[in-house]
């Protein structure tokens, strides 16, 4: 089949409360969204590189650069026949892993409507339904805390995750493991400590938590490494991996004991299913990450987290955990029983609002 065009946009969507890290907070989320057009079908993706360099290097000005200059001009106008060559005229660019992701989630969804298959069949998903957790941000308060928390459980959601730094660590998980003893609970660091706040991270050792979240520098593997032969809690990797060479150095060199995979992160969904075997079969537990997708980004995380390995819930909550109201319908819902659904229909399983998907719009650019 021959890509007639491609598509991307610029788009700013508002938070439906802000989001704070260890990076700073968020008040908008702006990513990229990308059209593949070919033979009458649209495939759908999104680049999620930020506004600003603070998680990735990578941004959403960068990721077009790439796309514009380099990835596009591999594709557009010339026939694909499959996923696994298409990616391959890209081999040659080094880093720039979440523009390539961006294309390639659309040519996934591009192939897979062709198929007329879901996503998740494409990908060798097995599950009709995930497991869901949710990602929190810092909070004001201790009230304000439990109060998210508690919330959020009701939802339905099967595991929290809090975003620490330190000096906001030992205390919100003290005061949620007091009133919430028996839940999943986990930490995300996001990088934001050293070697040198031992004593610090070896005290949340004591409360039981499902697992600590990239504690250690962002592209660091040897500290963690030895951080984690002092801990009983499974320390697990999320900005140092960018690739299955990345995932094999981590587990030889014991620097984590589960791994969090974002598809943008590590260049793909290829990738990131290499890594997921490659897990699965070294017996290491994996769980889909998040950047604050919108429904098209989400889809795809949906699709991802139905295959066998990821056994632990990801980061994947209901469209409205993030937005008024997300540019795809339906939208992503969580059930009581803290399960997400996944899409049956053919490619991503949703269609795109284009009113909406154009009134977030900040730029677009058509190549063909
Ligand atoms: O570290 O997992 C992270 C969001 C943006 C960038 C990095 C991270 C996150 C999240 C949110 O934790 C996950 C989500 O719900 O999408
Ligand atoms: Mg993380």
């Amino acid at each position: 089949m021959k890509v007639e065009s491609i598509e991307l946009r610029h788009i700013k969507m508002k938070l439906v409360s802000p989001f704070k890290t260890s990076m700073g907070t968020d008040f908008f989320v702006e990513h990229i969204i990308i059209k593949v057009q070919s033979d009458g079908i649209s495939g759908w993706g999104e680049c999620v590189a930020e506004g600003n360099p603070f998680y990735s290097s990578e941004t959403i000005n960068t990721s077009w650069h790439i796309l514009k200059d380099f990835i596009i001009p591999t594709v557009v106008g010339k026939k694909i026949s499959n996923i696994g060559e298409t990616i391959s005229r890209w081999n040659h660019i080094r880093g720039h892993r979440m523009a390539k992701a961006g294309l390639e989630a659309a040519l996934w969804d591009l192939f897979a409507k062709r198929k007329n298959v879901s996503l998740s069949k494409l990908m060798g998903g097995i599950r009709k339904k995930i497991d869901v957790g949710v990602s929190i941000g810092i909070q004001k308060s201790e009230k304000d805390l439990l109060k998210k928390v508690e919330g959020y459980i009701r939802e339905g959601y099967k595991r929290i995750k809090i975003k620490i730094e330190p000096g906001y660590d030992i205390n919100p998980v003290k005061s949620l493991r007091k009133h919430f003893p028996n839940i999943l609970l986990q930490v995300d660091a996001n990088s934001a400590y050293s070697l040198k706040d031992f004593n610090r991270i070896k005290k949340l050792d004591d409360y039981n938590l499902l697992l600590i979240e990239q504690p250690l520098g962002y592209e660091d593997i040897y500290q963690h490494s030895k951080l984690q032969r002092e801990l009983k809690t499974p320390i697990c990797l999320d900005e140092s991996i960018h690739s299955l060479d990345d995932a094999i150095a981590a587990l030889e060199l014991g620097a984590c004991r589960v791994i969090n995979i974002k598809p943008g992160r590590v260049g793909g969904f290829t990738e990131s299913i290499k890594i997921h075997n490659y897990c699965m079969k070294n017996k290491i537990p994996v769980w889909c990450g998040g950047m604050l997708e919108t429904g098209i980004g989400r889809a795809g995380n949906v699709a991802l987290a139905s295959l066998k390995n990821f056994t632990l819930p990801g980061d994947i909550s209901a469209s409205k955990r993030y937005f008024e109201q997300d540019i795809v319908e339906p939208e992503f819902t969580v059930n009581k029983d803290g399960t997400m659904k996944v899409p049956e229909g053919s490619g991503i399983g949703v269609e795109v609002n284009k009113k909406l998907l154009q009134k977030f719009t900040i730029s677009k650019e058509l190549f063909r």
